[in-house]
């Protein structure tokens, strides 16, 4: 990867957040945030801590009980979303440029794919603020009974650095639509464009405190988050293991309910009936999109023994004309991981599937000497119990394992500790709807991946996670449900 492209754009925030202000870390601490392209530092940004988070809480508690946020109508707050989809558009360029370098993921990705989704996102919930309602309940005896659906309070939302801007949208977008305000602790890896977006939420008329953001390291801040006395809910983004400390956090603390999105080693099942080519086309990308790094990657591609051949080397050569370099360049495909220890980790993996004696068709090295580049490594001849099969690598990293009949696969599909998403390709409506409805998976995609539109809800089965994002799902997330009860006539006391 020779000659890199030098983003035009302007560093304009690295404080964090907090009632409306920047402001530096109480300890005067930064830490670095790197170029995945280079490992060369970007820019220092605050480091939070125990004390940040304090502050943050107390902002975020104090525009929520004393508004005027949660007492706004709610026909105010859609038009508040609103405004703020208006200004991520008007500033796309600069936020996409800002989330390419500070992540690697392809430019064009980022500006074509993801910030319309990040905006339709929030038209979405700004549609939802206003028509969130409860209902009027028949019970018996003589009672009026209905029911508020009400604000849950201050969210603490922790997330990854897949998809900064993504997971922004997620968290963000249907816990101010119910009123909520927020502390959010983005990753360490990409703290830049959470701190543009919510600049650009003040602009369209947020009220201070209602988005707070703090940048800094999981055990310390983010831990700080899960754990505080004054945090009413905890949204999760990240590794199985770390939502097994926050999940602990949380309880050990003021019990706070908490919903997780974890990790996952999804299934795509090619059926004996697939169009090969376009099979091959689909697989590739559920796995290879966004450098493997994906909670939902296809990572366990199991092909009927009918088409493995022809299958196997359409992939190996898909893999190989994969276009990997400076993800600012048009065309290109593939950037870099996001750090050296995703770099190291996805390397590990590939000699572990070479141990295993896993057949490595094409790949299984580094790409050039700078940077955290990976070629598009593809395996054959996996076996289920090969760790490459039951680890998430989070890489480019394809895992290819042949089957017999529908319900082998089904039963070897479902045998993981994760239930995040699952692939179906085939031509046969049967076929599908047997798979479908035997997949214990969050999301099932019928010849179709990674399809994100914001009404569809996503979260995982077991280890993959608890509860759903997205949709209508995600409001009962930041809600609390209050009964009142009253009888209809005055009681003779
Ligand atoms: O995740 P972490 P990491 C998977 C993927 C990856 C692995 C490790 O397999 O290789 O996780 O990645 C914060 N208390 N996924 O180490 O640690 C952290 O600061 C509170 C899947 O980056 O889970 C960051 O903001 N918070 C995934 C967030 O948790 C803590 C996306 C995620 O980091 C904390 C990313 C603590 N003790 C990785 N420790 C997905 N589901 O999409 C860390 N954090």
């Amino acid at each position: 990867v020779e000659e890199l492209i030098t983003p035009q754009v302007p560093i304009r925030y690295t404080q964090h957040l907090i009632n409306g202000k920047f402001v530096d870390a109480a300890s005067g601490k930064t830490f670095p945030t790197y170029d995945p392209r280079t490992g060369e530092v970007i820019a220092p940004v605050a480091e939070g801590d125990v004390e940040d988070i304090n502050r943050a809480v107390t902002a975020a508690r104090k525009a929520f009980d004393e508004g005027p946020w949660p007492k706004m109508t709610a026909y105010e707050r859609s038009r508040i979303l609103l405004r703020f989809a208006d200004l991520v558009e008007k500033h796309s360029d600069e936020l996409a440029a800002l989330e390419t370098w500070d992540n690697g993921k392809p430019h064009e990705q980022a500006a074509k794919v993801e910030l319309p989704i990040f905006v339709r996102l929030f038209h979405y919930y700004a549609g939802w603020a206003d028509k969130i309602h409860g209902l009027t309940v028949p019970a018996d005896g003589n009672y009026h009974v209905q029911t508020l659906h009400e604000p849950i309070g201050v969210a603490g939302q922790i997330i990854p650095w897949n998809f900064p801007l993504l997971m922004f949208a997620w968290k963000v977008g249907p816990a101010l639509a119910c009123g909520n305000t927020i502390v959010l602790k983005t990753a360490e890896q990409t703290p830049l464009t959470a701190l543009l977006a919510a600049k650009l939420f003040h602009e369209a008329g947020l009220p201070e405190g209602v988005l707070n953001v703090v940048s800094g390291y999981g055990p310390t801040a983010g831990a700080a988050l899960a754990s505080h006395m004054d945090v009413d809910k905890l949204a999760f983004t990240g590794s199985t293991d770390t939502g097994k400390i926050v999940l602990e956090l949380a309880a050990r603390s003021n019990l706070k309910p908490v919903t997780l999105e974890l990790g996952g080693k999804s299934p795509f099942i090619v059926c004996e009936d697939a169009d090969v080519d376009k099979a091959v086309e689909l697989a590739h990308f559920a796995l290879f999109f966004n450098q493997g790094q994906c909670c939902c990657a296809g990572s366990r591609t199991f092909v009927h023994e009918r088409i493995y051949d022809e299958f196997l080397e359409k992939s190996k050569k898909r893999a190989l004309k994969r276009v990997v370099g400076d993800p600012f360049k048009k065309g290109v495909e593939q950037g870099p991981q996001i750090d050296v220890e995703q770099f190291e980790k996805v390397l590990r993996y590939i000699r572990s599937g070479i141990e295993s004696n896993a057949t490595l068709e094409c790949g299984g090295d580094r790409l050039g000497s700078k940077g955290f580049f990976v070629q598009p490594t593809v395996f054959s001849n996996v076996k289920d119990d090969m760790l490459i099969a039951k680890d998430e690598i989070f890489g480019p990293v394809q895992s290819i394992l042949k089957f017999k009949d529908i319900d082998e696969v089904i039963r070897r599909a479902n045998a993981t500790r994760y239930g995040l998403a699952a692939g179906v390709f085939t031509k046969n409506v049967n076929t599908a709807n047997t798979l479908m409805r035997a997949l214990r998976a969050g999301t099932v995609w019928i010849n179709c991946f990674d399809v994100f539109d914001a009404a569809i809800p996503f979260g995982g089965y077991k280890m993959s996670g608890i509860g759903r994002e997205k949709g209508i799902y995600s409001l009962h997330n930041y809600l609390q449900v209050k009964a009142v009860v009253s009888p209809l006539h005055h009681p003779a006391w």
